[in-house]
């Protein structure tokens, strides 16, 4: 029996973040597709809330969140290279671009699937939940699951007036990736690291499996395609990471993307979330959003929840850069001063945060 069982879908953006980091591992895992049985009797009771992926350990316990997962079985595991880049600098920029592909890509992720290819949806959301289903029976069982994830466009902020700019961004994002592509085969260098896998959440399943989003990418940046492939089938690259704890100069373009548009987004959550935390107690459960703020891509502006997840992930990249030395310090600075991000060197979260029992808390 494998040692590991991933619960998830082909369809899911998260399980493909797992899934790829998996196979790189060379982890002794299979998949079980995430179907309503398996929700009632292993997400719900274990989880509290239904979400995927879910992995259950060889101890039987179940871990849930793609950053645990992977941290749990790379303690496990013990090999090497690490996921997780051993060294400051690039430690940083990869938890940095886990930000940005779990809480920021979204935006076109879900814009793209529900806007273009929202029948297809409809059927694989039903196939997987209800195998044994006729078609036109899994397509209603898929319209109705199938609501909750396009529900969540204007939480997200895919909206009419946020469309034009985030698929400009998105094309442009697609542009830049394909001239970092041309230079290094992953994104920090020679082979891939969390970064990579990061990223494959949106780009796999919804931008490049979708019908309507994979003709897209594959139309305007092959090698992005073909990047997407490599690193979701966990091929291992052919040499390390970029020497000297360096950041490829081809990144650069997409961090500053990153913070042109994430980091005004998570500054302005920042301030609902220190009003919010002035008058609660350590252990008291997060709210999944603070209220509303306004984000702005490409000159296109629209609201959106403030979500508190975002800022988990930031918090796990600020953890970082303060462990950093005072010579990595100097050299992230540096960084972030030419991608526009010198808000992140004095950034505080007003109070630090936790995960317990599968949901967010104050710590
Ligand atoms: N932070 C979580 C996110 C997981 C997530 O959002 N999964 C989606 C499917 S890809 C889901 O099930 N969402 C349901 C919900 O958020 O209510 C992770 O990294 O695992």
């Amino acid at each position: 029996m494998p040692a590991y069982t991933l619960y998830g879908a082909e369809v899911s953006y998260f399980t493909g973040k797992a899934r790829a980091y998996l196979r790189w591992r060379g982890a002794d895992f299979e998949e079980q597709i995430a179907t309503q049985q398996v929700y009632r009797d292993i997400i719900l009771p274990n989880v509290g809330w239904p979400v995927i992926p879910v992995m259950k350990m060889p101890d039987g316990t179940i871990v849930q969140d793609t950053a645990d997962i992977i941290e749990q079985v790379e303690a496990a595991e013990h090999r090497l290279p690490p996921v997780l880049p051993a060294t400051p600098l690039q430690r940083f920029v990869a938890l940095l671009l886990q930000l940005y592909g779990d809480e920021w890509l979204t935006l076109p992720a879900m814009h793209y699937r529900w806007t273009y290819n929202e029948d297809w949806a409809y059927s694989e959301f039903g196939a997987l939940s209800a195998p044994q289903l006729s078609r036109p029976e899994q397509y209603e069982i898929g319209k109705k699951n199938g609501q909750r994830f396009k529900g969540a466009l204007p939480v997200l902020g895919v909206h009419p007036e946020t469309i034009p700019g985030i698929e400009r961004s998105y094309e442009a994002f697609l542009g830049e990736f394909s001239r970092h592509l041309d230079a290094h085969p992953f994104l920090l260098g020679e082979r891939p690291c969390l970064a990579d896998f990061s990223l494959i959440g949106p780009l796999y399943a919804h931008l490049y499996r979708d019908p309507k989003s994979g003709e897209l990418m594959k139309l305007l940046a092959p090698a992005v395609a073909e990047w997407v492939e490599r690193t979701h089938a966990g091929e291992a690259g052919t040499g390390e990471l970029a020497a000297d704890d360096t950041i490829p100069e081809t990144l650069l373009p997409i961090l500053r993307r990153q913070m042109r548009e994430q980091l005004p987004a998570l500054m302005e959550t920042n301030e609902l979330f220190a009003g919010w935390a002035a008058d609660v107690s350590s252990g008291t459960p997060v709210p999944r959003a603070f209220g509303e703020i306004i984000v702005t891509i490409e000159d296109h502006a629209g609201p959106a929840a403030a979500r508190s997840f975002p800022l988990w992930r930031l918090q796990a990249a600020l953890d970082a850069y303060e462990a950093m030395d005072a010579d990595a310090k100097a050299r992230a600075d540096k960084l972030l001063s030419s991608i526009g991000g010198s808000a992140l060197r004095t950034f505080q979260l007003p109070a630090r945060l936790a995960r317990k029992d599968c949901r967010l808390v104050l710590a």
